[in-house]
């Protein structure tokens, strides 16, 4: 079908056709002001495949005047129920697209298929989630007695940013977007510059859903050139960000001279807790594919397990057994783990693992950069396991954002928990165990914002995401999503 024909049209021509390459700015495809072009990778095949049009200050001037005339002229009184219609339509064409996108998105981002398609999926359910929601932003009255009458209004904030990194092009932007075009605000999308291309075909699907043209316009560029000058636009009331925490506090900065609000969502180093009475096959399957999916670039992945010392030998070998099952190679042909995004997020990878060689630190699988086996191409790491890591050893205290595992053994429940909340960052958590009060009282205890209890990344568009300390704050999904995109008006009369 549609599918095999865009991969093969891809392998025979090293290219997608018909891909926009431009900006999108008030309802329309149109080239940069000064006609920069940036290339774009397969990290795959480790090859450009694509250029695409950058933004620069001008640029992103005509994109915030384009969304602040939507919003004040459109956007805002654009009836709730039909906001909730065009977001429904929205969904519904980007299942109907769901082959193209996913195929771009592969081949962009390096993710296997069978990932690239699951975003897609819950892209849709995230736009059907908030049109469910748009008419439903309701205020309440406030009892001063019988000579007043007072009562909020949920206000739309305005215009607002969205900041997308390269691991979740896709998803990022709609978890986004989703709500605050719900709420009534208008949308400016700032894609990574690895990953330009899904942001493009999603604002053409917006258009042929109906949304009014500056409802959502996308701006592709480096974050120096289109990031810095969106964020820190007054005209921009909120801002929000994913991806590093370097630039997730310079984004905060940029934003607070404006007084306007951010929701951030940074980094992690998230822990799984495998007690001594867990299910052993439960637990090794779910941190295998806690730490391995999206080749571990993912914030909330799990990349320590923190394991009882009576169990950890045979946990360990469950999890290495499974881990030499999985196959590498370019995201089309759909193997276990794709590619690393970009070469330099290679490179970071690979320092990681080259300094701890040079340690001695225990490798009990993978530790490599390699090659796609069947072409010898393209940006890729196996899957790798570390043993028995010092809690303030850097593999343990810094995001590595790559398919590396690292160990820590305990003797006891209040040691994991302890060696849980012993880094900076704190947004999920994972708890293998039998014992149901053990598992709520660790949950209850770890400072994080996602606890998940016997299966690792449970849960959908419908729970709030987002994380404490260095992992940022503000929730992203669910009802909480719209705190951000809302501001309450309260109105008191004297009667
Ligand atoms: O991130 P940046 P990078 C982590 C991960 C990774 C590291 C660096 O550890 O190795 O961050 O990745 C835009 N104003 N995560 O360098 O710089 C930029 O163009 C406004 C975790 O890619 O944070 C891109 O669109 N925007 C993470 C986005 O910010 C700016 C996902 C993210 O880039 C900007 C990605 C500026 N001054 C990386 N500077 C997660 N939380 O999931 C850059 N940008």
């Amino acid at each position: 079908g549609n599918l095999q024909q865009l991969i093969q049209d891809y392998y025979k021509h090293g290219r997608i056709s018909d891909l926009p390459t431009d900006l999108f700015i008030d309802g329309k495809y149109c080239a940069g002001s000064n006609n920069e072009q940036m290339e774009s990778f397969d990290p795959g095949l480790a090859q450009a495949f694509a250029s695409f049009a950058c933004a620069t200050e001008e640029d992103v001037e005509r994109a915030v005047v384009s969304s602040e005339k939507a919003y004040r002229n459109v956007w805002r009184k654009t009836l709730p129920a039909e906001r909730s219609r065009l977001l429904n339509r929205a969904a519904a064409l980007l299942r109907k697209n769901s082959d193209l996108l996913s195929v771009t998105e592969t081949i962009d981002s390096g993710k296997t298929l069978a990932e690239a398609q699951g975003d897609i999926n819950s892209s849709a359910r995230l736009l059907e989630y908030y049109a469910g929601a748009a008419d439903k932003l309701e205020g309440e009255t406030f009892p001063l007695g019988p000579d007043y009458l007072s009562f909020s209004l949920h206000e739309p904030v305005g215009v607002t940013a969205h900041i997308i990194p390269w691991n979740y092009p896709t998803s990022t932007m709609i978890r986004g977007i989703a709500p605050a075009l719900a709420a009534g605000c208008t949308a400016i999308v700032k894609p990574a510059e690895t990953t330009p291309f899904t942001a493009l075909l999603i604002a053409g699907i917006f258009k042929q859903a109906g949304f009014p043209d500056g409802v959502l316009n996308v701006i592709n560029g480096t974050g120096a050139n289109a990031g810095a000058p969106l964020v820190s636009h007054p005209k921009v009331r909120h801002v929000t960000f994913t991806g590093s925490v370097d630039t997730g506090i310079n984004v905060m900065k940029a934003a607070a001279s404006n007084v306007a609000s951010v929701t951030l969502e940074l980094g992690g180093k998230s822990p799984i807790i495998a007690l001594s009475d867990c299910d052993m096959d439960a637990a090794a399957e779910g941190t295998l594919w806690a730490i391995f999916s999206n080749a571990g670039q993912i914030c909330s992945a799990g990349s320590r397990l923190i394991v009882e010392r009576s169990i950890h030998q045979q946990l360990l070998e469950k999890i290495v057994e499974k881990a030499k099952g999985l196959s590498l190679g370019h995201g089309l042909r759909n193997p276990s783990v794709g590619a690393i995004s970009s070469e330099l997020q290679l490179g970071k990878i690979d320092e990681f693992l080259v300094d701890a060689k040079k340690r001695g630190i225990t490798i009990a699988h993978g530790g490599n950069k390699t090659h796609d086996p069947e072409t010898g191409k393209g940006w890729f790491f196996e899957p790798t396991i570390l043993d028995q890591i010092s809690p303030d050893d850097r593999l343990i205290q810094q995001e590595i954002f790559g398919p590396v595992l690292s160990v820590q053994v305990v003797d006891t429940t209040d040691e994991a928990l302890d060696l849980a909340n012993g880094t900076d960052f704190g947004l999920a958590a994972g708890i293998y165990t039998r014992d149901i009060s053990k598992a709520l009282r660790l949950a209850r205890d770890i400072d994080a914002g996602q606890l998940y209890i016997n299966e690792y990344f449970a849960g959908g568009v419908e729970v709030p995401f987002g994380g404490n300390k260095l992992s940022g704050f503000g929730r992203e999904k669910g009802l909480e999503a719209l705190r951000s995109y809302c501001r309450v008006k309260a109105v008191t009369a004297k009667i």
